[in-house]
């Protein structure tokens, strides 16, 4: 598939026969296997007793309002609840899809979610996201009204980004959306879903002992490179979700002139 930037993924694995025009395909929510409901429920008490610790008050918040619980969630079931609150719906997506279609759902307040889960053998890592880790990691915090307003005026960046910046955008997302830490009263916080939804990444982004904290800056996160399969060894660190809106709301033209000037920040670089 052109244009996805999924280039260390050779053969995707989702069933992208029966999707639409727009890349998304139904859940059947009721065709999942015991095994695939059991899987969940492993991940699902895993990460939620770990999220209790280590999630900033806003996705934990998100759970609960969205009544995330011992089965495979029904997207339309979801979606009765979530868009009420931040107009977002979640739509079924058979796996990675072209960076176009995923940010013109952003930016229409969809966001994709993968429709397979992993197997047993793949708890701790997989390459794609699966459902876990999209509906896990990024759902929650779409019912926070500051936060879902940032998913959507950054898709629109995606949209108005030419393809020589979109390599800066995905920075961008992968330091926020995947990546992203806050401070909060009580501490260090997560809230990015690559962390959110993965054991190892949770402890090490929190308490790791050589992982460095940034301050978030959108300039110096647009020039900071990142490796997609092994832990960060560097997160950017917000003290509100403010300063996302407000990043997503810049104006890119002159600072996408700037960073062509500019060396990229190899990963884990101070
Ligand atoms: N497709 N389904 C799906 N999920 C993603 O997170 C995703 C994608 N396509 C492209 C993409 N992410 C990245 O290019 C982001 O940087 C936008
Ligand atoms: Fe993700």
């Amino acid at each position: 598939m052109q244009g996805m930037n999924t280039a260390p993924i050779a053969n995707l694995r989702g069933d992208y026969a029966e999707m639409a025009p727009d890349w998304t395909v139904p859940q059947h929510a009721h065709l999942y296997s015991d095994e695939e409901q059991a899987v969940w429920r492993v991940l699902r008490d895993r990460q939620t007793a770990l999220a209790e610790r280590h999630a900033c008050p806003e996705f934990l918040r998100g759970l609960e309002a969205l009544g995330i619980g011992e089965t495979i969630p029904d997207f339309a079931i979801v979606n009765g609840l979530l868009e009420p609150l931040t107009g977002w719906r979640i739509e079924g997506v058979p796996g990675l899809i072209p960076d176009a279609a995923f940010y013109d759902h952003l930016a229409n307040r969809r966001f994709p979610v993968t429709v397979w889960i992993r197997t047993r053998a793949e708890l701790d890592y997989l390459v794609e996201p699966d459902l876990f880790h999209d509906f896990f990691g990024h759902v929650p915090l779409l019912t926070d009204p500051v936060f879902a307003d940032y998913m959507q005026a950054y898709g629109q960046r995606g949209v108005e980004a030419g393809p020589e910046n979109i390599h800066r955008l995905a920075r961008l997302y992968w330091y926020t959306v995947e990546f992203g830490l806050i401070r909060t009263t009580h501490g260090l916080k997560a809230y990015g879903a690559g962390i959110l939804s993965s054991a190892a990444e949770l402890k090490h982004a929190i308490e790791g002992e050589k992982v460095m904290h940034l301050p978030f800056e959108p300039v110096r996160v647009m020039r900071t490179a990142y490796e997609i399969d092994k832990l960060q060894p560097a997160y950017f660190v917000l003290d509100d979700f403010r300063e996302l809106f407000a990043a997503a709301n810049l104006d890119f033209a002159p600072i996408y002139r700037e960073l062509t000037g500019l060396p990229e920040i190899p990963v884990g670089c101070t």
